[in-house]
């Protein structure tokens, strides 16, 4: 501490400095553990409790939990826990049993490298990261349930992360009940015959590994080839979001090759529409709804097969959402990787040897054959990524594959293309090209000098010839024309109507039919990684995967010697993944009793993806200890279960970033819906309310090269930055300690104490936007404190100054006023606000001569939410016994929210005529007309008519008659 402090220490020992919040502080903390103050009970079970306490009203509040990094916690990381547990504190003071507790995520890539580099044990670098933020943490005074915590990497915790993979397993999805259901009730329904086996064999003619593989064509979590970015270079796969725009390894800039490997899905694809419905009942951001919307991506369209000239067995099936646009299709486009260009046969062959007769120049590439011109273009679009391929601004590039195929509804002969804008993955790689109404296909028709046909009357008056135009007409409202055919004619119909006429056509025909298409694809939930949860499946001779009976659970992650993937060269694609697991043999291979004796086994050595862990976590801490079941009923139901009038129940508050708009919350999500399905839940939603609050950001200082240097260490001068004498940038960004500007809570804490902290981050600014962190700004709320004590406790001798009078008219309604206003601010999330207001009725009561006791009380009330080591020392200072965390919240008395009267004067031709008792919050015009109806004023006006009327609310209205 400063010199100065210690001066103003000698003089008034008693003063609320940073030494003494220290000690408050500390001595609460630990009163609060021994006495499990934070502690929520269960209605039963082995965390049961007080029955009254269990018989109010619940609230489950909840943060997205940490990951334990080695660099510890800057002080933007507790920003949301700061805010949920003031949320928290408010709702225990409220009358509310409060779940609030916070656990560790803490599988995941960093605490791997981090071996690879060290050869520490992941599990011993983790759970010191973890001592480490508990102990930060704990600094900050937050009122956690601590039987509650745990980490993902808990072999209690991971049994039942396995244990719900084996239920997914063991589960297929019934399109008629739309529900999951257990894969016995499907082997049944095979066995019986009342489902067709795939196929259309009798299920006792089946194998065992031709049964698994049918099974494996419903079951929830199922093993396929599925095309994934292989990275040789870092010797794993990855995912999409973890591969840049140039298709290279974001981690090491290696390059990433398409490659099919056989990897565990999880088949979300199925809960598409449930995903999408229950949004709506979810009190979420409507931003955070509309991501997962479009990450669903539901399209409603049709598919239409388009006959290849000259190949009867071939077709190219397209998806489009304008099927009532298929008289303007004028080509046909498949993607570089369909079927028609690649490996099919059947397709293949439609290729033919030579261009055909009349093939436009620009077509060819320049190449010889269309074989040549197709494998040279393949070659070119393998080098891209999606978002490359699809980027609109860029010039269309494609080639003619020397194919025709056929309209169906006009008979007309359509040149197939290959050409990059078209993704493999979506839809079926094919479309129909209608270049007068989709950008995309005009752009490439112009490119290409390809036929343009208008179909959809303009809405505007460019006219129906769009070799004259400048844009595509891509309206869905209006007109069809130009379509009359065989059987059909979708003339004069508006858009919607001729879809579902074109539908029914195509579908009457057998060439096609209405279908819904998702962006959505299956979860890949292999990863090649040591740092996870194993798969507690192991695959027998043949290859047949089992899962392991649940008494075989936990399976424990073997200690292996080297943590690393095998690595190859970055550019040969021609390599597989070998996982850490894998290198362990005597693991690998074990002999095992599923039921039909000791067989030889081999363990699945792929590990779940980061995820997992945190997909079912809110209900690990509803019933944190239980190892018979993944959640007792009981506890569920009381903590997660659906609230009245909702169809869903679930976490009554979840805070985190924005950034978990859409994996996380959708992973969750579905795992809810499949537990809720086979019965293990009673809520299908895990979280009701999500609020994503903003970032604390910082000042990066860069100097010349762009390098940042240390925030701490650079000097302002005339709006200018210094640092080491040399001028440098200031940008605002993100904390880190990679930008040498991060802050940590603990300095602050030592500075001002954790109440200052708390209350400096909860007052920046409203919660959900960002802010910039300022050191020199925290002292303000360190004065708020130092005023509160000042009014509370004599700085010379310790002693309490308040005096048992009752509080005066004006203080009454300050107090109130604040109350009331704290009060709704605090129950929505305005902590700024509600710190505003606190401040303010602190000022006032700075000013009285003497603080009465009630005054004191309640303003110890009011702040204990946000400042809750102060609070809970004065009010042990001031006699009650008791912890201030569950007193009750004060009530604001209405009586003295109304505003006080006031007299205003209404005058004629400058005589006082009336006077009327009006609030002081009257308006102009308000005023004007109570006091032209006051009888008296009537009376006084006789029935003259008024020339002006001059109004000063609220006291004076001065009336000129005619
Ligand atoms: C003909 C058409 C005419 C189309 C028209 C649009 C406008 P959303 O809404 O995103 O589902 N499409 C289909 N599959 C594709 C793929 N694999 N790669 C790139 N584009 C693809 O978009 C569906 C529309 O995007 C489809 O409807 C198709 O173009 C195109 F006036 O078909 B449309």
């Amino acid at each position: 501490m400063s010199e100065t402090n210690t001066a103003a220490e000698v003089a008034a020992p008693h003063r609320y400095t940073a030494a003494l919040a220290a000690d408050i502080e500390a001595r609460w903390q630990d009163a609060w553990d021994a006495e499990g103050t934070y502690e929520a009970p269960n209605p039963s079970g082995d965390l049961a409790g007080d029955p009254a306490v269990v018989a109010r009203p619940k609230k489950f509040i909840m943060d997205m939990f940490p990951y334990p990094s080695g660099a510890g916690l800057h002080v933007g990381h507790p920003l949301g826990y700061i805010a949920t547990d003031v949320y928290a504190r408010y709702h225990r003071m409220t009358g509310h049993n409060v779940l609030h507790t916070l656990g560790f995520d803490a599988f995941g890539l960093p605490a791997e490298q981090y071996a690879v580099q060290t050869g520490t044990h992941p599990r011993v670098s983790t759970e010191a990261n973890i001592v480490n933020m508990k102990a930060q943490l704990r600094r900050l005074g937050l009122g956690h349930d601590k039987r509650r915590s745990f980490a993902t990497i808990d072999p209690a915790y991971y049994k039942w992360t396995q244990w719900i993979f084996l239920q997914i397993f063991n589960s297929w999805y019934d399109e008629e009940a739309k529900k999951a259901r257990p894969i016995a009730e499907l082997v049944e329904q095979f066995e019986s015959g009342r489902r067709e086996v795939p196929g259309g064999r009798a299920w006792s003619e089946l194998t065992a590994a031709e049964r698994s593989d049918a099974l494996g064509e419903y079951r929830l979590a199922y093993a396929s080839e599925a095309p994934v970015n292989w990275c040789p270079g870092l010797g794993t796969v990855l995912a999409n979001e973890e591969v840049t725009a140039d298709g290279r390894s974001e981690r090491g800039n290696f390059p990433v090759f398409k490659s099919k490997l056989r990897q565990w899905n999880m088949r979300i694809t199925a809960y598409a529409d449930r995903l999408l419905e229950d949004l709506d009942a979810l009190d979420w951001p409507e931003a955070i709804k509309l991501q997962q919307r479009n990450w669903i991506g539901r399209s409603v369209g049709a598919r239409v097969d388009f006959a290849v000239e000259g190949h009867a067995e071939a077709a190219v099936t397209v998806f489009t959402t304008r099927q009532d646009t298929l008289f303007g299709a004028t080509y046909l486009v498949v993607a570089p990787e369909h079927p028609l260009v690649t490996e099919d046969e059947a397709h293949r062959s439609a290729i033919p040897a030579a261009w055909p007769e009349g093939t436009h120049e620009d077509w060819t590439g320049g190449h010889a054959t269309p074989a040549e011109a197709v494998a040279a273009y393949r070659k070119e679009a393998a080098a891209k990524s999606d978002v490359e391929r699809q980027a609109d601004a860029k010039e269309k590039t494609g080639v003619f594959t020397g194919v025709y195929a056929v309209n169906p509804v006009s008979g007309e002969k359509l040149p197939v293309f290959t050409a990059d804008y078209v993704l493999m993955g979506y839809g079926t790689g094919a479309i129909m090209a209608v270049p007068a109404h989709d950008s995309r296909d005009f752009a490439f028709a112009r490119a290409f000098d390809l036929p343009m046909r208008c179909v959809v009357q303009p809405a505007d008056d460019r006219g129906t010839d769009p070799a004259a135009w400048a844009e595509s007409f891509d309206s869905y409202d209006a007109e069809i024309i130009n379509s009359a055919g065989e059987g059909i004619s979708l003339d004069g119909l508006v858009v919607s109507d001729a879809k579902a006429r074109m539908a029914e056509w195509l579908t009457e025909r057998g060439i096609g039919e209405a279908t819904v298409n998702y962006r959505l694809r299956d979860w890949l939930f292999s990863r090649q990684r040591y740092w996870g949860e194993p798969f507690p499946i192991v695959y027998d001779e043949q290859g047949v995967a089992h899962a392991l009976p649940e008494s075989m659970l936990p399976l424990e992650l073997p200690e292996v010697e080297d943590y690393s993937p095998r690595t190859f060269e970055p550019d040969d694609a021609d390599t597989e993944p070998e996982t850490p697991l894998s290198r362990n043999e005597d693991w690998v291979n074990v002999t095992l009793d599923l039921g039909d004796g000791p067989k030889r086994y081999r363990r699945e050595t792929n590990t779940m993806p980061n995820w997992a862990g945190s997909c079912w976590y809110e209900l690990r801490y509803v019933d944190p200890h239980n190892d018979q079941q993944l959640v007792s009923p009981e506890a569920e139901q009381y903590w997660m279960g659906p609230r009245e009038g909702q169809p869903h129940g679930g976490v009554d508050l979840y805070v985190g970033g924005a950034e978990h708009a859409v994996l996380h919350l959708l992973y969750a999500r579905f795992w809810s819906k499949i537990l809720f399905d086979l019965g293990h839940v009673s809520s299908a939603e895990p979280f009701h309310k999500l609020y994503n609050q903003g970032m604390i950001q910082a000042y990066v200082y860069r100097d010349a090269r762009g390098f940042p240097v240390p925030a701490t260490e650079v000097e302002e001068r005339e709006g200018a930055y210094y640092f080491q004498g040399e001028k440098v940038s200031r940008l605002l960004g993100k904390m880190g300690k990679s930008l040498k500007n991060a802050v940590t809570p603990d300095e602050i804490c030592a500075e001002y104490g954790a109440d200052t902290l708390r209350l400096y981050e909860m007052a920046m600014g409203p919660l959900d936007v960002s802010r910039p962190w300022d050191t020199r700004a925290v002292v303000g709320q360190y004065r708020l404190l130092q005023r509160l004590w000042r009014n509370v406790v004599d700085e010379a001798t310790g002693e309490v100054t308040v005096v048992d009078s009752e509080a005066d008219d004006a203080t009454l309604r300050a107090l109130h006023k604040a109350i009331d206003g704290v009060a709704q601010d605090l129950a929505n999330l305005r902590f700024n606000t509600a710190i505003a207001k606190i401040t303010e009725l602190n000022n006032h009561v700075t000013k009285l001569r003497e603080v009465p006791r009630s005054v004191a009380e309640a303003m110890v009330l009011l702040i204990a939410p946000l400042a809750p080591h102060i609070a809970e020392e004065l009010w042990r200072k001031l006699g009650r016994s008791g912890s201030v965390v569950h007193a009750d919240f004060p009530v604001a008395d209405p009586a003295y929210l109304v505003d006080e009267a006031v007299i205003c004067v209404v005058q004629i031709k400058g005589k006082v005529k009336a006077r009327l008792e009006v609030p002081p919050s009257i308006s102009d015009e308000e005023l004007e007309k109570v006091a032209l109806g006051d009888p008296a004023v009537v009376a006084a006006l006789g029935g003259a008519g008024i020339r002006k009327v001059i109004v000063r609310a609220p006291k004076l209205v001065n009336i000129v008659p005619a």
